[in-house]
């Protein structure tokens, strides 16, 4: 079986980062390993959440492995807290990622043109180094203009896109695919790949904001990537099964507002993957 290390928080109400990550793609059938960067009452858009910062465990962790020769197929990295979580990610690649581990990133600083609480420009400029070493990087299109050194802007054309995937590219990262883009009436995904192509993929516009659907997309799509699937299916996948969620979720009366309901459409996705009939 594949194995996945999931580097993030614990956010323990509000379905983001490891609570979406290890569900999802131990369902995709990976073996989905997790070090809890910190601990988080609840995600961050509720107000008075708690934060615990174990980052502190993370080198105990690190030279255990190590003694045990574990090895990781894919190392994805969510919402991590601080610079120093950061600099951590950068050891953890120098001990267990090799030329074949699939390193995916999603910077996880901001939305909406604005950076989550606790974020400043030393956190965006360290996550932007990070996304230069990883193979592959899920930005939004806010994150994404923040990297690169671009204005937000509500209203955009292709030309701010190519701009964006430009300059990304000229810092060094790979594999890039920017999600949460709006054109017309319509969200999807536009991404740059390692051999110079561009890809893109739209759904019609779904009129909502949860928290922790870029999780649900980054979780997805590294488990499709792990399932053998090429990147740009592996995409496609992602945004069919974010906007498939999002779409049974506004369809569920007692939603939460702060969550997507995943747990109901688990049995699709496996569906979408070939894996049950
Ligand atoms: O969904 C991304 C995310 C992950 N973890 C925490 C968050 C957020 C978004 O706000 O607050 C703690």
């Amino acid at each position: 079986m594949k194995r996945l290390i999931s580097i993030q928080d614990i956010s323990c109400l509000g379905k983001c980062s490891q609570t979406i990550a290890l569900p999802i793609i131990s369902a995709m059938g990976i073996e989905t390993t997790i070090i809890p960067t910190a601990v988080l009452s609840t995600h961050t858009m509720f107000p008075g959440f708690t934060f615990t910062d174990l980052s502190s465990d993370m080198p105990d962790i690190v030279a255990h492995w190590k003694s045990l020769d574990i090895h990781f197929d894919a190392i994805l990295t969510g919402y991590l807290g601080t610079v120093n979580h950061i600099h951590m990610i950068h050891d953890f690649y120098d001990n267990f990622a090799d030329e074949n581990t699939l390193t995916i990133v999603d910077p996880v600083f901001a939305d909406n043109g604005k950076m989550y609480p606790i974020f400043n420009k030393e956190y965006a400029d360290a996550v932007t180094t990070l996304c230069s070493k990883a193979r592959y990087i899920v930005p939004n299109i806010t994150e994404a203009a923040i990297m690169a050194g671009m204005p937000y802007k509500d209203n955009y054309d292709q030309s701010y896109i190519n701009e964006i995937l430009d300059r990304l590219s000229q810092k060094g990262a790979s594999n890039i695919i920017i999600t949460s883009i709006r054109r017309d009436n319509e969200n999807g995904i536009v991404a740059r790949f390692s051999d110079g192509s561009d890809f893109e993929y739209f759904k019609p516009h779904i009129d909502s904001q949860f928290h922790g659907t870029g999780d649900l997309f980054a979780s997805t799509f590294a488990g499709a990537l792990l399932n053998g699937f090429a990147v740009s299916d592996a995409v496609t996948i992602a945004v069919d099964y974010t906007s498939h969620t999002l779409l049974k979720t506004l369809e569920n009366k007692s939603h939460s507002w702060y969550g997507v309901d995943f747990e109901t459409t688990i049995p699709w996705l496996l569906k979408r993957l070939g894996k049950i009939d």
